[in-house]
């Protein structure tokens, strides 16, 4: 195998060579390691510069970018590695600066971090966005079963809600959000996930500060409260023939609150159920329901039939009702001949979160009946 010329991991560049072809440059090496009797016939200032260029040329890789600070499970203060992926990573001294080319995409994610489930940790982040540039921050982890679980991190200010949709702004600015894991989450990492524009050229996001703070424990066990959501059941028709308090998020895909379905088969409870036709995917949003926050939630459902069904729960703020969380949805595949329930675990952790918008996304592969949508209080 022929040695580069310095023996750098690829770290020297082309014009290292000083114009020599790789050959000659091998056989002229005068570092002392590798051909000391060519050495002394150098000039002086070739020396020179292979004595500054030396200890660059056989560098070990350079240490783990780290930024920012969490609370690690002895109670201490940890730094937080990042290791970048698909984009270039520079630490300017005042930030760790994050770049992606045009139309790339690139992640940057953080080393594991031992922090705990039902228990809630607030980021704030100080950070600058290039204007242009997608910008997503995901909370990762793999969860009790062994499935990947991701939370998206939809950016709130210290002090006030902030839509969800206006990106982060291209000028210095703090973030936070709060965030819980659940019951078995563990290697939890942060990823930033960076598309750059076509054109902006502006495919920069500088992070300042990320300091993942500690806060209390989220009550949690086997009794539940009661239904939050009272619209759930299917049995109250609306005028236009719709189960009241449920309406769609574009097309209707002419759902019908039926009592018995073709094969003559009654509702999951009471006298009524919402079926959905073969092949329309829809989604269907639900009532508002107050919530505590810090709390967890059982989000459940009954569903008869084939098909898959995405559910969760837009987390809302007090003033005007805007989303301030991830909706935290979960996917399952329905292939029930008979009434099964599906359930999953929704935490009112946002900073801002006070009530929960129930919805999902419908795709029925055959007719798929829907019945007692609940939503209900995890108490210890
Ligand atoms: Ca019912």
């Amino acid at each position: 195998m022929r040695r580069r010329p310095f023996g750098g991991r690829g770290l020297v560049p082309r014009s290292a060579n000083w114009g020599l072809t790789p050959s000659a440059a091998l056989a002229s090496c005068a570092c002392p390691s590798c051909c000391p009797p060519l050495g002394p016939r150098l000039p002086w200032a070739v020396w020179a510069l292979l004595v500054l260029a030396t200890p660059v040329a056989l560098a070990q890789p350079p240490a783990p970018l780290t930024r920012g600070t969490y609370l690690a499970a002895d109670g201490k203060a940890a730094p937080i590695e990042w290791q970048p992926t698909g984009l270039t990573a520079t630490d300017t001294g005042e930030a760790l600066r994050l770049e992606v080319e045009p139309k790339a995409k690139g992640t940057a994610d953080s080393a594991p971090l031992t922090l705990a489930p039902l228990r809630l940790y607030t980021i704030t982040m100080t950070c600058r966005r290039g204007p242009g540039l997608g910008l997503l921050v995901w909370v990762r982890w793999v969860g009790a079963e062994g499935k990947a679980g991701a939370r998206q991190m939809v950016w709130q200010l210290p002090d006030r809600w902030r839509i969800n949709w206006f990106p982060l702004s291209p000028l210095r600015n703090t973030y936070a959000q709060r965030f819980c894991l659940p019951p078995g989450a563990r290697e939890v990492y942060l990823q930033i996930a960076l598309t750059g524009h076509p054109d902006t050229g502006y495919n920069y996001f500088d992070l300042y500060e990320l300091i993942i703070a500690r806060g209390a424990e989220v009550p949690f066990g086997t009794r539940l409260g009661p239904n939050l959501l009272p619209v759930g059941d299917m049995e109250t028709v609306a005028d236009s023939g719709m189960a009241l308090g449920w309406s769609f998020w574009g097309a209707d895909p002419g759902a019908k609150v039926l009592e018995k379905d073709a094969q003559d088969r009654p509702a999951h409870s009471g006298r009524r159920f919402l079926s959905f036709p073969a092949g329309k995917n829809c989604t269907l949003a639900g009532g508002i329901a107050p919530v505590q926050s810090g709390r967890a939630y059982r989000l459940s459902l009954w569903a008869r039939g084939t098909g898959d069904i995405g559910f969760g729960a837009q987390s809302l703020e007090e003033t005007q009702g805007q989303r301030v969380d991830d909706a935290q949805v979960t996917h399952v595949h329905v292939e029930a001949a008979d009434w099964q329930e599906f359930s999953a675990i929704w935490f009112a952790a946002g900073l801002y979160t006070v009530s929960a918008n129930p919805f999902m996304g419908i795709g029925p592969r055959t007719d798929l009946d829907l019945d007692d949508v609940m939503l209900q209080l995890i108490e210890p």
